[in-house]
């Protein structure tokens, strides 16, 4: 595969930003090469500089749910630029948008617009403290919520990957606030909760992990953390950055049965762009500037581009409940050919998947957390995905995310990356 102008790219670009991204996973540093610059996306392909097909299971790391660049999210751009792109001021998509997140998830009785997942969390967070008057948070090893300070202590996605899960230049004052508890281990929870009693504001959860790979709570598990968020007071914060309106109309939330106090969404609600939203119950959304004193504000939040977009996604979603059968059918007709082909070298690697979120480990073990998640040969890892590079499959450049299929993947895509799994793992093993 020629990648010539990729790789020119990528050392004029290290001169410039910091590692050659201004995202660190996609600079394929812990698979070794040269990341592909990527000039265009049509449906399930990426097409990058040097003229190479690539089908794509990142999809933008999760928003592209039709695949990139569907005509109907195109056509809602194009009226909206029309009008402007920022205006610091009101607008009624903002309304429609907000109503139609409330209807989708029941939980969310209110919900505010931000410009990023990062900011959707950092900010619920912000509220359960206001709301509670406590301080402590507790999350769970290998989730990932987005760059806020207090989240980045034994943290998923980039920060696992490149060995720093908590990272320098996070103060002692934001570590101290922050616990850690054990995914799917509701003692972890309960130890914790003992130990801190009346001093912890939020819990906050991907329920289905997409950041140390693919893994979902316990039904179980999640309503115990439910029950124990009811008694001691403590705000119950889903992460649905990923799984908001991916996994179901409502989520995780939906599929696990579970409602969260508050709920943090991005991704897909800006059918692309960038865009973060959260909310929640009333008594807790109403503490926000400049209904209540918890301050928060951002100059191109519920930005009309991204509304447009985004309302224009969600609308498709509600018209067209029959989009998670489709995902739900082409996802398990992929993991079924995938596990065939792992049958057929004779190895017993695990393949996670919930709905169109999915994970290949290279350890036999089952992963239901970080410990099993770590246990993962991220070297063979490695060599997996630039083999299903050159067969033209691009999956995500690290081990602990999740790789994703939209609509738009035809079964001759899914033909062809099954076939590539084999041959992929015939060559390595
Ligand atoms: N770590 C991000 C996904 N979990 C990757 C974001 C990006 O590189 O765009």
């Amino acid at each position: 595969m020629n990648i010539n102008k990729s790789e020119k790219l990528f050392e004029e670009a290290k001169k410039y930003i910091p590692g050659g991204v201004n995202s660190p996973v996609r600079a394929f540093k812990s698979v070794g090469g040269t990341p592909r610059f990527i000039s265009k996306g049509i449906g399930s392909k990426m097409f990058d500089v040097d003229g190479n097909e690539l089908i794509d299971y990142i999809g933008s790391w999760g928003p592209h749910l039709f695949g990139h660049n569907p005509q109907f999210i195109k056509d809602a751009l194009i009226k909206a630029i029309e009008n402007g792109t920022s205006f610091g001021a009101p607008t009624e998509i903002e309304i429609k948008m907000a109503k139609l997140i409330t209807e989708l998830v029941p939980s969310v009785e209110v919900v505010r617009m931000v410009n990023s997942g990062t900011e959707a969390t950092m900010s619920a967070v912000r509220a359960a403290r206001g709301y509670t008057g406590k301080d402590k948070i507790i999350k769970f090893e290998g989730c990932y919520h987005g760059h806020g300070d207090f989240f980045l202590i034994k943290a998923g996605s980039g920060a696992l990957t490149f060995g720093v899960p908590t990272s320098p230049g996070v103060t002692k004052g934001n570590a101290a606030d922050t616990l850690v508890a054990d995914f799917n281990d509701i003692n972890s929870i309960k130890k914790l909760v003992a130990q801190n009693k009346n001093e912890i504001a939020a819990i906050i959860i991907e329920a289905v992990v997409g950041n140390m790979g693919t893994v979902r709570a316990d039904n179980l598990f999640i309503q115990e953390l439910r029950t124990i968020c009811d008694e001691e007071k403590i705000v119950l914060i889903f992460d649905e950055v990923m799984t908001g309106f991916r996994l179901a109309q409502g989520g995780a939330q939906e599929i696990l049965g579970v409602k969260p106090d508050l709920s943090t969404f991005g991704k897909i609600i800006g059918g692309g762009l960038p865009v973060g939203a959260y909310g929640g119950k009333k008594e807790i959304m109403e503490m926000i500037s400049p209904s209540g004193p918890v301050y928060q504000a951002g100059t191109l939040s519920g930005n009309p581009l991204a509304m447009n977009a985004g309302y224009a996604s969600l609308t498709y979603i509600k018209d067209h409940p029959e989009v998670y059968k489709t995902l739900e059918e082409k996802s398990a007709y992929l993991e079924n050919g995938i596990k065939d082909g792992i049958k057929s070298v004779g190895k017993n690697f695990q393949f996670n998947r919930v709905g169109s979120m999915m994970t290949f480990f290279f350890t036999e073990e089952p992963v239901v957390d970080y410990n099993s998640a770590v246990k993962s040969d991220t070297k063979l890892y490695g060599k997996y995905f630039h083999e299903m590079l050159n067969s033209g499959v691009y999956l995500p450049p690290a081990q602990f995310e999740a790789m994703f299929v939209s609509t738009a993947h035809t079964k001759e895509d899914l033909d062809k990356t099954i076939v590539a799994n084999y041959n992929a793992l015939k060559s390595i093993l």
